[in-house]
């Protein structure tokens, strides 16, 4: 797949390529940023702390969240399901390859993502408040668990597949999200169902390259 440039004379230089703001621990940047190496489009990243400088984002993502990515044809996006919607139709098959199991794929991404959700959340009540709730700490701590568990029993139902598949890189990046974050979650992820997926994952250079460490 080639890179994909909507040139127009109007345009500058910047604006004819794909620019995305991102942070660098952000799960749903990394579904944007692992999209994107896999289709073999040229991106510009911008990294941003949102939490201490939300500045890079005003004009930009009204709702003052990464990823936010600068696409050639359409301008800004946000929301990283329907950036990789916008993307999936564009190049369709490329990130959910796999049309047997559509309906596990959907619900094994789900689940990610409620996870990266429900762990970023826990992570802000926790450490980001003055006064950190318990009672929201536990209920988002709750979905943490309970999402990990669903996802384990999703992903002994599908095959994982050798070619990039989003259902899997999300399961993936939710899993090292939530490691990275909760250290609670340490030996609810430690089965063998997914180290043998975070084994295949990483061997995606970008996979590997993209996770966020401490
Ligand atoms: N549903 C959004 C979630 C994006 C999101 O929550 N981003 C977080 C980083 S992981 C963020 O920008 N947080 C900044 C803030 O809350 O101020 C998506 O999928 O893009």
């Amino acid at each position: 797949m080639g890179t994909c440039l909507i040139l127009n004379a109007a345009m500058t230089t910047d604006q004819q390529s794909f620019r995305l703001i991102l942070s660098e621990r952000s799960p749903f940047a990394r579904r944007i940023r692992m999209a994107l190496r896999s289709l073999n489009l040229q991106v510009t990243e911008e990294m941003v702390n949102v939490l201490e400088d939300p500045k890079p984002l005003i004009g930009k993502n009204p709702l003052g969240l990464v990823p936010t990515l600068w696409h050639p044809k359409h301008g800004w996006l946000y929301e990283s399901s329907v950036i990789l919607q916008i993307l999936e139709e564009e190049h369709p098959g490329a990130l959910w390859p796999v049309r047997s199991h559509r309906v596990q794929h959907l619900r094994i991404s789900a689940l990610a993502t409620g996870i990266m959700g429900a762990s970023v959340h826990y992570f802000l009540v926790t450490k980001m408040q003055e006064t950190p709730s318990e009672r929201w700490a536990a209920d988002y701590l709750s979905s943490v668990v309970e999402g990990i568990k669903a996802l384990a029993e999703e992903l002994a139902q599908v095959p994982i597949p050798d070619t990039y598949s989003q259902a899997h890189i999300d399961a993936g990046i939710a899993l090292e999200y939530a490691g990275l974050r909760i250290p609670d979650t340490a030996n609810q992820l430690d089965q063998t169902a997914f180290r043998t997926l975070l084994e295949k994952l990483r061997k995606f250079t970008w996979f590997e390259a993209s996770r966020p460490r401490q």
